[in-house]
């Protein structure tokens, strides 16, 4: 049956080469007969500039979704909070299409939202205020020109001092805010939700407005991970 698949939160990266096998295999041997791959963000741990394509590693991932592109099969990309400046040359050489967050499609039939996740996190007040300052433009433009070790170094104190803040946060917080998924549910004309961020997957139900709306939360590939089939039937999770 016609399918697409949904994935996010692998957190790629050079010195831990499973999650980057299993894409490999998933890319070569998953992939290829569906209708469109979805990479709803945190594709790599974290992101400094599209320059960090001069690194091997980079290039054989990029490489592998390419082929799967080049092969007829559409691929998009939504940014996450660990590599929302990915950017268009990483796109080209990917064959990925950058889509913004969110995104509405319409899946056989069903309409679709498709989020990262982060944004619906609004109780986390110092995450949001993070997120404020570099999704700006101005700052990524400075931090982008900045020289790559530099660039480096800041990205390993800011993930030191995300890990430290977690330690602290009530796991609410670092949950979606129910009052926002409904708010977003609303605005959306009541869709059904993809998204990943917080790492906790599962299929949750809303009644917003009397109306009953499905929320998917994808799964992180740092242990087991797994993939999003949705189909004319629905979705299912599928481990990796
Ligand atoms: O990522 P995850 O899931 O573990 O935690 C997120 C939130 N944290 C982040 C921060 C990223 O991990 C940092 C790495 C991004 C690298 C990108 C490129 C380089 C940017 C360079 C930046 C200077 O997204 C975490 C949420 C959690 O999700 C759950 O939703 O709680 O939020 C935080 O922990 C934020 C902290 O509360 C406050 C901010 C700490 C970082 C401060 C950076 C200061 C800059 C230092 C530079 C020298
Ligand atoms: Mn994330």
């Amino acid at each position: 049956m016609p399918h697409t698949l949904f994935i996010s939160d692998l957190h790629l990266a050079p010195d831990t080469p499973a999650a980057s096998e299993a894409l490999l295999k998933f890319l070569e041997q998953t992939a290829p007969p569906s209708d469109a791959v979805y990479v709803l963000g945190d594709l790599f741990e974290y992101w400094i500039g599209d320059d960090g394509l001069e690194h091997p590693f980079a290039r054989r991932i990029a490489a592998a979704f390419r082929k799967l592109s080049d092969g007829g099969v559409p691929l998009y990309f939504m940014h996450g909070n660990r590599d929302f400046l990915i950017g268009e040359r990483f796109a080209r050489e990917s064959g990925m299409k950058i889509l913004e967050d969110p995104t509405m499609v319409n899946l056989y039939s069903r309409p679709t939202l498709l989020m990262h996740g982060d944004t619906l996190c609004s109780d986390d007040l110092e995450y949001q205020k993070f997120r404020a300052m570099v999704r700006n433009r101005a700052w990524q433009q400075a931090f982008l020109a900045k020289p790559l070790v530099e660039r480096a170094r800041m990205a390993q104190d800011a993930r030191g001092q995300s890990e430290q803040a977690k330690q602290v946060k009530d796991l609410a917080i670092m949950d979606v805010a129910p009052a926002t998924v409904a708010a977003v549910l609303r605005s959306h004309a009541y869709p059904r939700l993809i998204h990943g961020h917080t790492h906790r997957p599962a299929r949750h139900e809303h009644v917003v407005d009397g109306r009953l709306c499905e929320r998917w939360v994808l799964a992180d590939w740092y242990g087991q991970g797994s993939y999003l089939l949705c189909d004319a039937a629905g979705c299912r999770a599928v481990p990796i």
